[in-house]
């Protein structure tokens, strides 16, 4: 069995927070040119910590520039009202120009560069002073000046924070940062951590605390976020629990396959399958829930762990793909009615050599 907190681990990062955040409030107030980037398929915490480190430097008076890999969960929308970030996919050409013309580029909520697809070459191929702050264990930080890396915050979004917390012109005062940076923070917290279920930690409460008494306005989050869904992703939702989900007793897991013809059937938008992949763990028995998506290219996976199984460490091994300890992501590369099969197997072997360890 892969136990998943190595304690000794995350208290050496916590020591060295501090210096690196003093070093990096230094480095941003040499006005550099700045890129804030994100991870391919940007989540709630991805542009929420863009957008909260974005509106902290427009603060400052300077000029950043977003540019995302690919578009994010529409619901996100709200962040970003006056549509300043730029995507990659939609406008590769601003895309390139911003990166290639910063000097000072700051990656968020991703442990590497290749977490940006296409964008990992530009990012390479950039003399740009380079920061990375994120909380995804082992990060690949070859190139990087600046690494904030804490697996053990609950989002990107909380680390920065609490960062910016700790600059010396916050002076830890909220008020300071702006409201537009708080809300963009607090949502990343609120979707990272599922509406405050999981990843939590007493800081989370600290930050999210002091974010409301500096006038957050976390019932006008949660309804962007959580209640804005569709009848079709609501009915796909219910049809999926039905039809497809199929558990494993013995092995405590669930499995659920969305194919394409569910998706036509239900005019699937991209985000509707978000959190569909933790519903089967709020069964008492099941510790460990997969969702496969079919695509036309390839079978997206993710899997959510509510117990000690390392889906991380299964999400390398069997499924081309990472992410943390109880929630992860990859890609498979197979016919789609064999998808089920392959999960149970390699669920079984997983669980047997692990125990060997
Ligand atoms: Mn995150």
């Amino acid at each position: 069995m892969q136990y998943i907190f190595n304690f000794a681990a995350i208290k050496f990062i916590l020591m060295t927070l501090d210096t690196q955040a003093v070093n990096l409030e230094k480095l941003l107030e040499r006005n550099l040119k700045t890129a804030i980037i994100s991870h391919f398929n940007p989540d709630g915490d991805a542009i929420g910590s863009a957008v909260g480190m974005y509106a902290y430097l427009r603060s400052k008076g300077q000029e950043p520039r977003i540019v995302m890999p690919s578009y994010g969960p529409e619901c996100m929308d709200f962040l970003d009202p006056d549509k300043e970030i730029t995507y990659f996919t939609r406008d590769k050409e601003t895309a390139e120009t911003v990166i290639r013309g910063s000097g000072l580029i700051i990656c968020l909520d991703l442990n590497k560069t290749a977490r940006t697809e296409q964008l990992a070459g530009l990012i390479a191929g950039s003399d740009a002073v380079k920061v990375m702050i994120d909380h995804h264990p082992a990060p690949e930080t070859d190139g990087f000046s600046i690494v904030i890396s804490d697996p053990g915050a609950s989002s990107t979004c909380e680390l920065l924070y609490r960062i910016l917390m700790s600059f010396r012109s916050t002076g830890g005062c909220p008020e300071k940062l702006g409201l537009r940076t708080l809300t963009s923070l607090a949502t990343g917290i609120l979707t990272d951590t599922n509406n405050f279920n999981n990843s939590l930690t007493p800081y989370t409460f600290t930050a999210a605390s002091e974010m409301l008494r500096a006038g957050v306005d976390f019932d006008f989050i949660t309804n962007m976020v959580f209640r804005r869904y569709s009848e079709d992703r609501m009915r796909l939702m219910g049809h999926l629990l039905t039809n497809s989900m199929q558990i494993d007793r013995s092995l405590r897991a669930s499995c659920m396959v969305m194919t394409l013809e569910d998706r036509r059937r239900f005019n699937f938008r991209d985000g509707d399958s978000e959190g569909f992949v933790n519903l089967p763990l709020m069964i008492g028995d099941v510790e460990i829930s997969a969702l496969f998506s079919q695509t036309e290219e390839f079978i997206r996976v993710s899997l959510r762990s509510k117990g000690n199984i390392s889906v991380n460490a299964m999400a390398g091994r069997y499924f081309n793909g990472g992410g943390h300890e109880r929630a992860a992501g990859g890609r498979l590369y197979m016919p789609v009615d064999q998808v089920r099969d392959y999960f149970f197997q390699s669920l079984e072997q997983f669980l047997q050599s692990s125990q060997q360890l």
